[in-house]
């Protein structure tokens, strides 16, 4: 399928998985919607999407953990923007990595009122639209996370596992509309990921990409773009991609 002049939102697009994936999206002449908190990267991303080819591009200051905001913000796009053809469920994080039975209450909340949440309240506010017009895709993130947890990550993986029911549930309800769900399910991909997971202490970050080589945020892009660009009438259910350095969630080819 063409996506020059395609209207993609893509959630989390300041940063990581979703900034690559705005630059794939601009290079094949999309028009994007990016969406993300924080506004300064946002337009860094921005105007880099239109220098690789974007045919144009919309920012919203976003939260996806506030519902109001959400519908908000799709109820009161231009509407030269309403008509969104590609959703991208990207925005999403985690929080510590400890024992459940030791975990942050807080922690806790904010991974699932953004991974789960928050993907929810998009798609709520995005799907009818599709479904009215007769016409759309819907990509969300997920991870080999949620196909098997691993120690100290249950609420991280849990979220990803519903974000695993919540894509296959939406694809059963869209059945008999034109309309496409997709699941993209990365391992390790060196993003700020594990920044933002141990608050900003890089060296602890750094540690969970040595001895491997990581996915990158464009292996990601590149797969998310591939699905959103076959045929019509081809539904990609579930991407499960990893580093030739991972089997699994659980199992790495580490060197020391
Ligand atoms: P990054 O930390 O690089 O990017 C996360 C993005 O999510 C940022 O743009 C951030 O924007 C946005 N975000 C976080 N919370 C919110 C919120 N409440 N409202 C709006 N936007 C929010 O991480 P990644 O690119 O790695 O992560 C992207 C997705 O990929 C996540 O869903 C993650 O779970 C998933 N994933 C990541 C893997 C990895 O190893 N890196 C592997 C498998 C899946 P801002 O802070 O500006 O709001
Ligand atoms: C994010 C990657 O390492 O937590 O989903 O599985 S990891």
């Amino acid at each position: 399928m063409n996506l020059k002049g395609k209207i993609v939102f893509i959630t989390g697009a300041s940063s990581g998985i979703g900034a690559a994936t705005a630059l794939a999206f601009a290079a094949a002449g999309a028009r994007l919607l990016l969406a993300a908190r924080r506004a300064g990267k946002l337009a860094q991303i921005a105007s880099l999407a239109l220098e690789r080819g974007a045919a144009a591009v919309h920012s919203i200051d976003l939260d996806v953990r506030d519902h109001r905001a959400v519908q908000n913000a799709i109820d009161t796009l231009p509407p030269e923007w309403a008509e969104i053809d590609v959703l991208v469920n990207n925005a999403g994080l985690s929080r510590g990595l400890e024992k459940l039975y030791m975990g942050k209450i807080e922690d806790w909340d904010e991974m699932i009122d953004t991974n789960v949440k928050g993907l929810l309240y998009v798609t709520r506010a995005v799907v009818p639209g599709m479904v009215v017009r007769g016409h759309g895709h819907v990509v969300n993130l997920g991870s080999t996370a949620g196909e098997l947890p691993y120690p100290n990550g249950a609420v991280y993986c849990a979220s990803k596992a519903a974000e695993h029911s919540i894509n296959d549930g939406l694809r059963q309800d869209l059945l008999g509309t034109p309309v496409r769900v997709t699941s993209i399910e990365p391992g390790m991909v060196e993003t700020d990921f594990s920044l933002v997971r141990f608050r900003g202490d890089a060296e602890r970050a750094a540690k969970v990409y040595k001895g491997v080589t990581p996915l990158t945020p464009e292996d990601v892009a590149d797969a998310i773009l591939w699905a959103a660009s076959r045929p019509p009438h081809v539904n990609i259910a579930q991407v499960v991609l990893t580093t030739i350095d991972q089997a699994n969630s659980l199992l790495f080819n580490r060197q020391p």
